[in-house]
C-alpha cells in the first residue's frame, strides 16, 4: 500500500483468489463494469477461455477526497500453473476468497483456502485483509453460509458475502466492502 498524503491518492493491491473456475475472472469483469472502466482489464487466457497465469487491472475509485487505485488480480485456479500464484499474492493488501456455493465443490474451496493459508500464515485476514464471496448463489443447490465456515475453519468476524458473478449481483459490493476494510485498517 502505498499514501501519498499531499496528492490524497492511495495505490492498493487486490487479489481475486479461489479454485479453479469458481468464477474469479467473472466477478473482475464485473467489479471493472461497474465502475464503467472494463477497457482498463488485461486477462491472459487459454483459447478455451480459462484463465492462463491471472487477470490483471488497475481501478480508479473515489472515496471522499481522497483517490485510490487499485491493483486488482487474479490468480489462475487451475493446478497446472499453481507456481504462478505465489507471485500473484506477493504484496496483496486483500483478498477476496472467491467460493463456489455448489456443495460438491467444499473440497476444492477447503483445498484453495489452505494453500491461501499456507501462504499467508496466521497474518490472512489481518494482512491481507479477507473476504469470502460465496458465489455461483443462483445456482439450485448451494451450501450454508455456516458450511462454508465450518468447512473453511474460519472465525466469525470474517466478511462473507453471497453473489452471483454473471450478472454482478453483490460483486460491486463484496469489492468495496473489501475496500472499505484495507482503508479501515490504514486510518488505524
Ligand atoms: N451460474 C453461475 N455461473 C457462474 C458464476 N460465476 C461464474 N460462472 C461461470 O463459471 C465459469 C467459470 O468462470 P470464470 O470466471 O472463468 O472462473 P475462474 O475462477 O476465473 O476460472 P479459472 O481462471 O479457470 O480458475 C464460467 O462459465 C462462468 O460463466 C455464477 O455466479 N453463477
Ligand atoms: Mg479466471
Amino acid at each position: 500500500m502505498l499514501i501519498d498524503w499531499a496528492n490524497k491518492t492511495i495505490q492498493t493491491k487486490v487479489v481475486y483468489y479461489g479454485p479453479a473456475m469458481s468464477g474469479k475472472t467473472t466477478s473482475i469483469r464485473s467489479v471493472f463494469s461497474h465502475y464503467k472502466q472494463g477497457e482498463k482489464l488485461e486477462s491472459i487466457e487459454t483459447t478455451s477461455g480459462r484463465t492462463l497465469f491471472f487477470d490483471f487491472g488497475a481501478l480508479d475509485v473515489e472515496r471522499g477526497s481522497w483517490k485510490l487505485r487499485v491493483f486488482v488480480w487474479s490468480a489462475t485456479g487451475q493446478d497446472y500453473y499453481a507456481e504462478t500464484r505465489s507471485t500473484v499474492l506477493a504484496g496483496t493488501d486483500g483478498v477476496i476468497f472467491v467460493a463456489d456455493s455448489q456443495p460438491h465443490l467444499l473440497e476444492d474451496n477447503i483445498r484453495s483456502f489452505r494453500e491461501l493459508q499456507d501462504f499467508f500464515g496466521e497474518q490472512l485476514g489481518q494482512t491481507p485483509v479477507l473476504l469470502i464471496s460465496m458465489n455461483k448463489f443462483d445456482m439450485p443447490v448451494t451450501i450454508s453460509r455456516e458450511q462454508l465456515i465450518n468447512g473453511l475453519g474460519i472465525r466469525n468476524g470474517v466478511q462473507v458475502m453471497s453473489t452471483i458473478a454473471p450478472s454482478g449481483w453483490n460483486v460491486g459490493e463484496a469489492f468495496s466492502a473489501l475496500v472499505q476494510t484495507i482503508l479501515h485498517r490504514c486510518n488505524r
